[in-house]
């Protein structure tokens, strides 16, 4: 069934004015920077809220929205992420990661060990949903399917990493691998997988991160 249309909401801005947003976020967004150690300090209220309402507005392979964002406040299961995490990671730190892995990850001074998922002010867990349970009305269950999936959840975590960031936040992006401990931990049906970890607040005292370059324009864009 078709879905009732509406007129566009747009807002028509001059080419200068569109230019000039564009710097200006390029402007800020190349202050954004993944930090590895957070200050304990609180987030402000509602804000997690809002940065997920935007992700929430990410499109997605026929409007599926095929995500969940669990906000982990409890400080116990944060302590059973942290162990699990860095039993994970010790495990690729120390056997599973290839040499020329390890040799990419040097110049980032990465380890195994994730004391920000019990110490920064939030972490937010990101699944992927590739299905959705459904009942048939002869009481059979199905497989709803979601499409793009990947794609889908990529582009709304790139959007909540700009909501915090805007906000003034400071992120990273952790992905133990395998993570299928946060299912468990988190108690999400098995059509939810995990995703991504996302951990935000403000950088410790003292933070410093590497100092990494990002590819020239010209490196990374060719026109035909
Ligand atoms: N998941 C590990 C290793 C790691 C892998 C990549 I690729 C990075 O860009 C950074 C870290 C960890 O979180 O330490």
């Amino acid at each position: 069934m078709l879905h009732p249309f509406l007129p566009v909401r747009f807002e028509r801005i001059s080419a200068e004015e569109s230019r000039e947003r564009c710097r200006r976020l390029l402007e800020n967004f190349r202050l954004r920077r993944t930090v590895r150690e957070f200050d304990t300090e609180a987030v402000p209220d509602g804000l997690i809220d809002t940065a997920i309402e935007v992700a929430g507005t990410a499109p997605s392979g026929a409007n599926r929205q095929p995500w969940k964002f669990v906000v982990v406040r409890d400080p116990e299961v944060r302590r059973r992420i942290r162990e699990a995490a860095e039993a994970e990671e010790r495990e690729f730190y120390e056997r599973r990661a290839t040499p020329e892995w390890l040799a990419d990850l040097a110049p980032l001074g990465t380890d195994w060990r994730k004391p920000f998922l019990e110490s920064a002010p939030c972490v937010i867990a990101v699944f992927r949903i590739d299905y959705e349970p459904a009942r048939l009305a002869d009481g059979t269950e199905r497989k709803h399917k979601n499409y793009y999936v990947g794609e889908s959840v990529g582009i709304a975590v790139g959007f909540l990493l700009a909501a915090l960031h805007v906000a003034g936040l400071a992120t990273l992006t952790h992905t133990p691998s395998p993570m299928q401990f946060l299912r468990e931990v988190l108690g999400r049906p098995k059509h939810e997988q995990p995703y991504m970890l996302i951990v935000a607040g403000y950088p410790a005292a003292g933070a410093r991160v590497p100092d990494l370059t990002k590819k020239r324009l010209d490196e990374i864009r060719e026109t035909v």
